[in-house]
């Protein structure tokens, strides 16, 4: 399956210009600068020793690196942030040994044990660098950054592979193996594919050092050979970000026996592990995938990055083998849990992304040394460990990656985003308001062929061919689609305990939440009633309707218990896109529901 790349595509109205357009005019400066209050730009300069403050950071290099590639993928490089991207490049190559070897921490901090420490970033910043370095090349066609990562590149083969004499063989966060597909993409160096390829072979082969979370090698996907897995096991995002990897050499080798654990890997997040939001994480503990049906919703842990990893893994599943799953889960990633890590304004992130919140219990929480670990409440502009804003930035920049892809007599159309794609003679013109409504047109210009439009679940009235569309069109022919958009209700499989009893309520792919702004306290009481009339109204909030619906709650009597009484308050229920939750302050959340 042959990839449209954003960067064939331009977005130019909708849901995806509005957070394209919040995230250029404000979080890439508001992320920028809070990089730069805490150290994390002049880190760059190696100017740091003992006793300063603002000690360097073991991956401050990655997010300096996510912040890059953002901009570049943006297009971005206005004369200000080209002025500070040059100045962070003049750093990195004042800063690279004549080995070619750069890393802020283990130059400044601990320069004697490099290589030594599997656990510590090194390769997994060397890999965000190496993204930013060709993003940066892609956009501006000028090559001094990705040469001076190339060059790192070269000297991290020769420890590794070559001479074999760093202290462990496989990075301890995955992320350099899908950087190096990357790197060799760009400078068509076969050596970096096959490097690539090395860490992917090598990994599990033999126990290595690693934290421990979990039953050994578990933590870093390190218990078995990789071609051997068929769990989704430890770290979320390391373990995506590795999957990632392992689909695009997959593809590339047309390993059969890889893309056979890829499926099974990403069946088992889909089918067992995965949050109805698209989120990934159950347990603050190692940020991780626990049990299969674990999903406790008011300790998720849903960080960001994982959500993010989710899309990408689904992406590259996406360029093995044409099934409508992959599809289905990146837009639930893109519209859910992805989504709620940024602020409506652009400025502010979770890292977490619970599906529960109480406020109370998270006040408890911190008030109670070594408690439950209940995630934040509100948004935070930048976190110690900020990996996650400038990784929303960039991956909102590349958001058209995901919308086609195509082979010989077909184009499929996955994702809705109104915008131009021009790609192997071909130029599609999408327009559309999805999700707020779901009409979609579509204006194909090139030879003719195969039009595959994919009709997501719930659109049940259509009648499709493994979950796709098909016209025969030709040059400059226009197709339309309703995708009807129904709020419905949906259950989750008895295993998942948390949810028994329990619904979530979605509009066409938006997961929608109960808050307490609109509906008071005690959010786990209100009862929705799933045959009174649903409305649909907008919103000053967001751009995809509100839901409004009857509801009941127990009239509470000033006891702790009670005999049962069926007194029950009727109100009018305002349901809003969980994406948008925590935008008017801190106050109690709710997906999970009752529905009589
Ligand atoms: O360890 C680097 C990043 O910080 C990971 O990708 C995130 O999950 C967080 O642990
Ligand atoms: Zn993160």
């Amino acid at each position: 399956m042959n990839e449209v790349s954003y960067r064939d595509i331009t977005i130019t109205d909708g849901f995806w210009k509005t957070r394209q357009d919040i995230i250029r005019n404000v979080t890439i400066d508001s992320v920028y600068d809070r990089f730069f209050d805490t150290g994390r730009v002049e880190a760059f300069e190696m100017k740091w020793k003992e006793g300063d403050d603002k000690q360097p950071h073991i991956f401050w290099d990655s997010d300096i690196a996510k912040w890059i590639e953002g901009v570049a993928l943006f297009h971005e490089i206005t004369p200000e942030n080209e002025k500070k991207i040059e100045k962070i490049i003049d750093d990195i190559e004042c800063g690279q040994d004549e080995n070619g070897y750069f890393n802020i921490f283990f130059t400044v901090v601990k320069p004697e044990e490099r290589f030594t420490h599997r656990t510590e970033h090194e390769l997994y910043c060397a890999g965000h660098l190496m993204e930013a370095a060709v993003a940066y090349f892609r956009q501006t066609g000028r090559d001094r950054f990705l040469k001076i990562m190339c060059r790192y590149a070269d000297y991290i083969e020769k420890v590794f592979k070559i001479e074999k004499s760093a202290a462990f063989t496989t990075p301890g966060h995955e992320e350099i193996e899908l950087a190096l597909v990357k790197l060799y993409s760009a400078t068509e160096e076969k050596r970096y594919l096959e490097l690539a390829k090395f860490f992917i072979d090598e990994r599990g082969k033999r126990l290595e050092h690693t934290y421990g979370f979990f039953v050994d090698g578990m933590y870093d996907q390190c218990f078995k050979p990789v071609r051997e897995q068929e769990t989704a096991e430890g770290h979320c995002v390391r373990a995506c970000y590795l999957y990632s990897g392992m689909a695009d050499i997959a593809r590339i080798y047309d390993d059969e026996e890889l893309k056979n654990a890829c499926r099974m890997i990403f069946d088992d997040i889909v089918n067992h592990k995965m949050y109805i939001t698209g989120g990934i994480g159950s347990t603050p503990h190692g940020e991780a995938f626990t049990i299969k049906y674990d999903l406790p919703n008011m300790r998720a842990y849903t960080e960001t990055c994982a959500a993010i990893s989710l899309a990408y893994f689904a992406h590259r599943m996406q360029l093995i083998e044409q099934k409508k799953i992959y599809a289905d889960i990146i837009e639930k990633v893109i519209y859910n849990g992805f989504l709620s890590g940024i602020s409506l304004d652009g400025k502010a992130f979770f890292y977490e992304n619970p599906l529960e919140i109480i406020p109370e219990l998270r006040h408890k929480d911190v008030s109670v040394k070594n408690g439950e670990r209940f995630p934040i409440t509100e948004r935070l502009e930048v976190f110690d460990c900020s990996c996650c804003p400038p990784n929303v930035i960039r991956f909102v920049a590349a958001i058209g990656d995901f919308a086609y892809t195509y082979d010989e007599n077909t184009v499929y159309v996955h994702q809705f985003m109104s915008g131009e794609a021009s790609f192997d003679g071909r130029k599609i013109i999408q327009q559309t308001n999805y999700p707020a409504d779901g009409k979609v047109k579509i204006t194909y210009y090139g030879k003719p062929c195969r039009l595959a439009v994919r009709v997501p679940d719930f659109c049940e009235d259509i009648e499709t061919e493994d979950g796709y569309v098909y016209f025969d069109v030709e040059d400059g022919m226009e197709t339309e689609i309703d995708l009807t958009m129904p709020v419905y209700f949906v259950e989750s499989n008895p295993l998942v305990y948390e949810n028994c009893g329990r619904y979530a309520v979605m509009r066409g792919p938006v997961v929608y939440c109960l808050e307490e702004k609109d509906n008071g306290k005690v959010l786990r009481d209100v009862v929705l009633d799933s045959s009174s009339e649903i409305e649909e109204t907008q919103s000053d909030l967001t751009d995809v309707p509100v839901v409004k619906m009857k509801a009941y709650r127990r009239k509470a009597q000033n006891k702790l218990y009670y005999k049962k009484t069926d007194d029950m308050d009727e109100f009018t229920a305002t349901l809003i896109p969980y994406y948008a939750f925590a935008n008017r302050g801190e106050n109690e959340m709710l997906v999970w529901m009752q529905v009589k």
